[in-house]
């Protein structure tokens, strides 16, 4: 084997293995809590949650008050996540709602907030 030869095997398993690793799944998944009383809040919550910020999934359970979220690791992290939530109204386990945000919510979603 000449040394071109060889030199261009090695460029192309260097460059498989970089377009592999682009490849690689960035989607996880998390669950926390999110205060909130009916579906009007699911509504509110898991739309303050786009695809286009890196949100591939999301259901909010008025049962249990978890939420349940897939999202893509690249393009947003689970504090962010918590954040949008949080300036729609709603509070989390980490970041408290906006309170004007809150003040706003229809009265049968004003829930009872984590102090
Ligand atoms: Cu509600």
């Amino acid at each position: 084997m000449n040394t071109t030869l060889r030199l261009s095997i090695l460029f192309l398993l260097f460059s498989f293995s970089i377009s592999s690793g682009f490849a690689q799944s960035v989607a996880k998944t998390d669950t926390f809590k999110v205060y909130g009383n009916c579906d009007m809040c699911k509504e509110n919550i898991e739309g303050s949650l786009k695809k286009r910020d890196g949100v591939m999934k999301k259901n909010w359970s008025p049962k249990t008050k978890l939420l349940v979220v897939t999202y893509d690791t690249e393009k947003i992290n689970l504090l962010q996540i918590k954040q949008k939530i949080a300036a729609v109204g709603y509070d989390t386990d980490e970041v408290h709602g906006d309170d004007i945000a809150y003040s706003k919510l229809h009265k049968c979603c004003q829930y009872d907030r984590a102090k």
